[in-house]
């Protein structure tokens, strides 16, 4: 393990395994249609990547990027788009893929938003959820873990744009981000 981690969280096979399972259960809801993989940039890069590889029903993507104000400090809810989806999603089958939702704005502000651009449908997916920082009620439809209220990076996620690239997701050492040496 990547010595920034205090533990191994989810371990690459148990990954690759609810991945397929997520993948195979959404090619099954959406048999007969096309699908429309939105990818929250950046953290949810390689679910999305590995995801789609399990879905057997033609797939196409686009890709947002938003930021939070204040993350730092605790997310303030204010969401700014900083890369816009290139096409029209109007009568598309949209399907949000998220690495993680936490408090939940930033997902209830995308939801909000694509809505409003009317899709024939529009669902989604997280990798991760941490029910115990929610501070909005969000609905997620595909969910492949459940995790506790600890800072988790690697699989995507990161930590001042660090650690994304581990193929496990690990529970990051409060040293850390409380003014250790980050240690990449
Ligand atoms: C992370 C994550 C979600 C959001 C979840 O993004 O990818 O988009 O935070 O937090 P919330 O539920 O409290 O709103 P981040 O802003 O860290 O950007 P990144 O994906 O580029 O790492
Ligand atoms: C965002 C985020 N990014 C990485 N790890 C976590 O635990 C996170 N929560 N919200």
């Amino acid at each position: 393990m990547h010595p920034d981690g205090e533990r191994v969280l989810l371990e690459e096979e148990e990954i690759r395994k609810r991945v397929r399972e997520l993948g195979e259960q959404i090619a099954g809801d959406y048999a007969g249609k096309e699908l429309l993989a939105v990818g929250i940039l950046k953290g949810a890069m390689i679910f999305l990547a590995d995801l789609v590889r399990f879905i057997s029903v033609p797939v196409f993507f686009d890709f947002m990027a938003v930021s939070s104000y204040g993350k730092s400090t605790g997310p303030s809810g204010a969401v700014r788009i900083l890369k816009d989806l290139e096409r029209d999603i109007e009568g598309c089958h949209v399907l949000v893929v998220e690495d993680i939702v936490d408090t939940g704005l930033t997902l209830s502000y995308l939801v909000g938003n694509l809505q409003s651009r009317r899709p024939a449908s529009l669902k989604v997916c997280t990798l991760l959820d941490k029910p115990a920082r929610r501070r909005v009620d969000v609905v997620v439809d595909y969910r492949g873990f459940v995790v506790p209220d600890r800072f988790v990076v690697g699989y995507g996620l990161d930590y001042n744009e660090c650690y994304r690239n581990l193929p496990y997701v690990m529970v990051l050492r409060p040293a850390v981000y409380k003014g250790g040496n980050l240690n990449v």
